[in-house]
């Protein structure tokens, strides 16, 4: 029970040390192949949907070097890139260390 207990601080911990944001739209399967990951990966994130707030396209473009497709993913402000990037540096086992996880 306690060992229960303390894996689910840890978890809880693991989740506030992660600042992702992830731009997104409606009808985006790459949106929602690179959310899936995510929470696969159980980390929070913050989606700015493009659809609801099409006023942080450019804030979007402005921090992803010119990018224009949807998904876009930063971490502590910092650039990881679209969902093919995001999927690529899981692959080669880099993507948790970017995330802080
Ligand atoms: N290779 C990109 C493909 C992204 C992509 O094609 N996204 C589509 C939406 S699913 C897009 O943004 N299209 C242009 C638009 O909606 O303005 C990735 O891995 O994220």
């Amino acid at each position: 029970m306690q060992f229960m207990l303390a894996l689910d601080v840890l978890l809880i911990n693991k989740q506030k040390m992660s600042d992702i944001t992830i731009y997104t739209k409606d009808y985006c399967p790459f949106c929602i192949k690179a959310k899936s990951l995510l929470v696969l990966k159980k980390v929070k994130f913050t989606e700015i949907n493009l659809h609801q707030h099409p006023e942080k396209f450019e804030e979007m473009m402005k921090k992803s070097n010119g990018a224009q497709t949807v998904p876009q993913i930063f971490s502590s402000e910092k650039y990881i890139g679209d969902c093919d990037k995001l999927y690529e540096l899981n692959a080669q086992g880099k993507l948790d260390q970017l995330l802080g996880i």
